[in-house]
């Protein structure tokens, strides 16, 4: 998947922060996981070896690892 487009819009809805179709909302590494989601503002995504994620947001502000 390259793109979320929300076109109704409603504030329940998706929060499509990136409405531009040319522009992909998403980014995978080789192994297909997801290293940036451009809708909620995700500049990076770094896995550790064991696969856990660290979120750093467009803000700077770096994100707390999901919990188990
Ligand atoms: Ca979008």
């Amino acid at each position: 998947m390259q793109n979320v487009v929300d076109q109704e819009r409603h504030p329940d809805g998706y929060n499509d922060r990136n409405p531009d179709v040319r522009d992909p909302d998403f980014k995978y590494d080789n192994y297909g996981n997801l290293i940036a989601d451009k809708d909620k503002e995700i500049k990076e995504i770094v896995y550790n070896p064991a696969w856990r994620a660290s979120v750093r947001q467009v803000s700077g502000r770096q994100a707390p690892e999901p919990s188990r």
